[in-house]
């Protein structure tokens, strides 16, 4: 359940920066003849010509969307380029996509505290760098203000013919609030990061610009794609009045459900009818102070510095006849992606210095005459070795756990439609570690092979856990930010940009009215929804919309918004609950033996 975090006293800056249509640009950038042309990319399986996962801004005009395959795709748009994820190891390798986002990782981290919350979104807190720029560099004290920052849509402002030249007047306000005054330098300074992120890495990207996270993310697509928007604290009543409960971060869930039917809230708006007290009366001291809040735009979420993944994860779908139906075809693809896991966490550890200490297995299994079909494959988890044999190794040892607990050790007949396998409570290694880091490097990494960290390692007990709560814990890893923000030097660096961004998606509709912005959003929320209801409904979904849920991949889950993950997986696992097991938090902890 959601709890209030402690809101700072001080005024803040926050964006909530949105790459578009982020798989599709990544594709164009590869393939320039993609450019301007209706473009898709579809997974891997290719089924009715595959299931769309990213859909081009000049696809949309036709009416293509993501909850489509490729065939249907194909009649709405019959000039559509279909562009098929990368396959590695007989899956999805989603390598280009997340290096790609770290280009523009590195481009925004540099501008103020940032964390990157997904393949293609990231926070950053600007505050320092709004005050600096309002001591040395004022808005109204600039020759010129970026026609970027003045394309930005400022929540309240309207929607006149004269707009630029309101939105300048807003940015440069004398009689402004100082807060209010940041968040003009919040604007200024991110419509210039875009125009960077676009210079350096050809990809557009929307923003938010607002007093915190919650209203940042809330902004960033309201005006998409390569457009911006800034949510004064003036503005935020009439943004929450109208805001549908199930769109707020937190409550797409059983608590916004819980919210329309047992107190008939709809809007974020409508829980200013509640007393602070009714509310913690419903849904417990800290829930209810959180309602509260949000329903008046207040949240003390803290911009994390961290720039690197909370997790690894590898997983592969085997739909239909793909079903695994023996342990040796289980072995074959866990090997495939364990290797895959001992790939990555490697390079995390070469790259980062940090260390995985949690491995888990996650399956989804059907049995034969099965008397209790509600019963799912439970997820196990063990500490983490390195190496691809070990983890092989173990990764088959919590399959084995997990298939005995599902088949109740019943000897009957089973079926594996899908396999994953995570690592996970990632730690930074602490200083004064470099000897075994050497050894790491010079042995393991090349070799992959599992005798040398024998050598060095105490075995830890392999103690297999079953997974009951999600994994909250953040490690971080922090990369330097520059406190001072030079706006003159970004501008000067631009000067020869000409015209906005928008233009790279000239032709587009993209940049018409925010009403057909907003219904876009609002139908493909609605169709979200259906699909999930339909899922719910179905125990073996192929619903009309022609979507199945077997045919989500895992991998590819991963690292999308945190919002379609959870969506994603109350699909998949409506009640899963994930690792409670606390372990130390240092490097001495893991070489130890674990606990049991
Ligand atoms: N993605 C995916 N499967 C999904 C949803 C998304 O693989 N069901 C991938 C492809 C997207 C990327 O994640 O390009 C980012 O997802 P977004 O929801 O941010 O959507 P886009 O960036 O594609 O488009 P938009 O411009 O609407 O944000």
């Amino acid at each position: 359940m959601p709890v209030a975090r402690p809101e700072r006293q001080e005024p803040r800056v926050i964006a909530h920066v949105d790459m578009d249509c982020f798989y599709v640009q990544v594709e164009q950038r590869k393939n320039p003849d993609l450019r301007g042309v209706p473009t898709a990319v579809v997974q891997y399986n290719s089924w009715k010509g595959g299931g769309l996962i990213a859909v081009g801004y000049e696809a949309r005009k036709f009416g293509v969307k993501r909850s489509m395959r490729g065939d249907e795709a194909k009649r709405v748009c019959p000039d559509l380029q279909l562009v098929q994820v990368p396959v590695a190891r007989g899956k999805a390798d989603l390598n280009l996509y997340r290096s790609a986002g770290s280009e523009v990782v590195a481009i925004l981290s540099k501008k103020g505290k940032c964390e990157r919350a997904s393949i293609d979104e990231v926070y950053l807190d600007l505050t320092d760098t709004a005050k600096s720029m309002l001591l040395e560099a004022p808005p109204e004290g600039l020759d010129s203000i970026p026609e970027e920052a003045l394309k930005s849509h400022v929540l309240g402002l309207g929607s006149d013919a004269n707009k630029e030249e309101d939105v300048r007047k807003w940015l440069c306000r004398p009689d402004a609030d100082y807060e209010e005054k940041l968040l003009a330098c919040g604007a200024i300074i991110v419509a210039e990061l875009r125009i960077r992120v676009l210079h350096e890495t050809q990809f557009t990207c929307s923003a938010g610009i607002a007093h915190n996270k919650m209203l940042a993310k809330l902004a960033s697509p309201m005006h998409k794609p390569a457009q911006q928007t800034v949510v004064p604290a003036s503005s935020v009543p009439d943004l929450l009045a109208s805001l549908p409960v199930k769109k707020m971060k937190q409550l797409g869930g059983k608590l916004g459900s819980s919210l329309q039917d047992d107190l008939g809230v709809n809007t974020v708006g409508d829980l200013l009818k509640f007393s602070e007290q009714k509310l913690q009366d419903y849904y417990g001291i800290n829930t209810g102070t959180w309602l509260w809040k949000i329903a008046r735009g207040i949240s003390g979420d803290e911009v994390e510095d961290r720039l690197l993944p909370k997790s690894h994860g590898c997983g592969k779908t085997f739909p239909g006849p793909m079903t695994l139906k023996t342990t040796s075809s289980v072995k074959h693809w866990l090997n495939q992606l364990c290797e895959e896991l001992s790939d990555r966490i490697q390079s995390d550890l070469d790259q980062n210095k940090r260390i995985a200490q949690t491995l888990t297995l996650h399956a989804r299994a059907f049995k034969e005459n099965d008397l209790e079909p509600q019963k799912k494959f439970p997820s196990k988890s063990c500490a983490l070795r390195y190496g691809a044999s070990k983890i092989q190794e173990d990764a088959m040892r919590l399959f084995e756990s997990g298939l005995s607990e599902f088949l109740n050790s019943k000897n009957v007949g089973w079926g594996i439609t899908s396999l994953a396998v995570g690592a996970s409570k990632i730690i930074d290694i602490p200083n004064g570690t470099t000897s075994i880091l050497k050894y790491f490097n010079e042995k393991c990494i090349s070799s992959n092979s599992s005798d040398c960290s024998d050598a060095l390692l105490e075995e830890p007990n392999h103690t297999v856990t079953s997974i009951s709560k999600r994994d909250d814990e953040n490690p971080k890893s922090r990369a330097p930010t520059e406190s001072a923000f030079h706006t003159k030097g970004l501008s000067d660096k631009n000067a020869n940009v000409k015209g906005t961004i928008l233009r790279y998606f000239s032709g587009s509709s993209c940049s018409s009215s925010n009403q057909s912005s907003a219904n876009k959003i609002d139908l493909e929320e609605h169709e979200r929804t259906v699909i999930a209801s339909e899922l719910n409904s179905n125990p073996n979904p192929n619903n009309n919309w022609g979507f199945n849920i077997e045919e989500i991949d895992p991998s590819v889950v991963d690292e999308l918004p945190l919002e379609i993950q959870r969506e994603i997986r109350g699909w998949i696992h409506p009640s899963k609950r994930i690792n409670t097991g606390k372990r130390g938090s240092t490097i001495a902890h893991y070489f130890s033996p674990a606990r049991n």
